[in-house]
């Protein structure tokens, strides 16, 4: 007898499906980091695929090669829906009709209209095709600045910051190294080499000199690295670590946020890493999407808070985030914020 896929096994290979896209993250953008699955008729893993960089097959097409004939007759589970279109690729939904699959269950739907339809298609073609299955989780994880960037036209921004129990970034004498530990340091090299860009003022460039590139535990660059940006009107030494030749550096001579966000504009996923001059001004232009707090067991009393101005007078105009998750990552905490509502930048009041 066939064997038949639970709610529940779809939804373990969804889980599947969306840690396959998180390895395509940054590398396939602008296109969006999507996981594929094939299950072969007897319920086991023929396939897993995810997309691959700009011109090269999406995620379908790569789970498909490696399924080979176990394709036929089987379910494919992707986390966004198969795409309807020639673009510098071949329709996923025909060649999913190609292979011989029988059910197609993705996440979330395909909000680029060039690119939408496909389910609709796979269904004309006798295919039994569900949405929604596991979207939550596919939307917030890989998909996330991508989906942000397809509904606002704006790379999605995220403030990421490390500090103390009282919110402080930096002693009263100015050393800020290691606020956090290890665990939660690697975890921000992890993420960066999945970035578009990492932006600073050049306050920070100045008193920190910071390298702003990705790193792999043994300390050698990633393979990939993001745009480092520096934003503000004064000069930086030419001596900075950030003019070297590990990665493209860009001085924005400018404190408006809007001159920033314009310039970045062909991005999807951009982290403000500080200082406080910075994050103030993203906060107050309410350009933030999300932030990412590393907040480490530890007091300072004084010394430079994580973030200057951001606009507020009074209680009422207090910037509020929503909790998404909280994490801990060795002795320190991980709180993943995002704005209440609305597209942010632009939004009318
Ligand atoms: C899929 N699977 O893995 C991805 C999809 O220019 P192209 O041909 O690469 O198409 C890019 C569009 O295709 C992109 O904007 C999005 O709508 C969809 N991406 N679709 O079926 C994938 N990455
Ligand atoms: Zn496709």
């Amino acid at each position: 007898m066939a064997h038949t896929n639970s709610r529940a096994d779809i939804e373990a290979t969804m889980a599947i499906a969306i840690e396959a896209a998180e390895s395509a993250r940054g590398f396939s953008t602008p296109n969006p980091a999507v996981g594929a699955v094939i299950l072969a008729t007897d319920g086991t893993i023929a396939g897993v695929g995810m997309t691959q960089p700009p011109g090269g097959p999406h995620a379908e097409i790569v789970a498909l090669r490696q399924a080979g004939a176990a394709a036929r007759g089987g379910t494919a589970v992707v986390t966004l829906e198969p795409c309807n279109h020639q673009g510098r690729t071949g329709p996923c939904s025909q060649a999913l009709i190609d292979a011989g699959v029988s059910t197609v269950h993705y996440a979330v739907d395909d909000p680029n209209p060039a690119a939408a339809g496909g389910a609709a298609t796979l269904q004309a073609a006798g295919i039994r095709v569900t949405g929604g299955i596991g979207s939550e989780a596919a939307s917030r994880g890989a998909l996330r600045a991508w989906l942000h960037k397809q509904r606002t036209g704006r790379p999605h921004i995220t403030w990421k910051y490390a500090a103390t129990l009282d919110g402080r970034s930096a002693a009263a004498d100015g050393t800020s190294q290691w606020i956090t530990g290890p665990a939660a340091r690697g975890r921000v090299h992890e993420d960066r080499a999945k970035l578009d860009a990492v932006v600073v003022g050049t306050g920070t460039v100045v008193a920190d000199d910071p390298w702003l590139t990705a790193r792999m535990p043994d300390g050698s660059l990633a393979a990939r690295q993001p745009l480092r940006v520096v934003v503000g009107t004064r000069d930086i030494p030419a001596s900075s670590r950030i003019l070297d030749d590990a990665a493209p550096t860009l001085h924005l001579r400018t404190r408006d946020v809007h001159e920033v966000i314009d310039t970045l504009t062909d991005l999807t996923d951009v982290l403000i890493e500080g200082g406080p001059t910075l994050a103030g001004a993203f906060l107050a232009a309410d350009a933030v999407d999300r932030i990412q707090a590393f907040v480490a067991p530890a007091i300072l009393g004084a010394g430079a808070a994580a973030v200057g101005d951001a606009g507020v007078q009074t209680i009422a105009e207090a910037r509020r985030f929503s909790r998404e998750s909280v994490e801990t990552i060795g002795p320190d905490i991980l709180l993943s914020l995002i704005r209440d509502s609305g597209p942010g930048v632009g939004r009318q009041e």
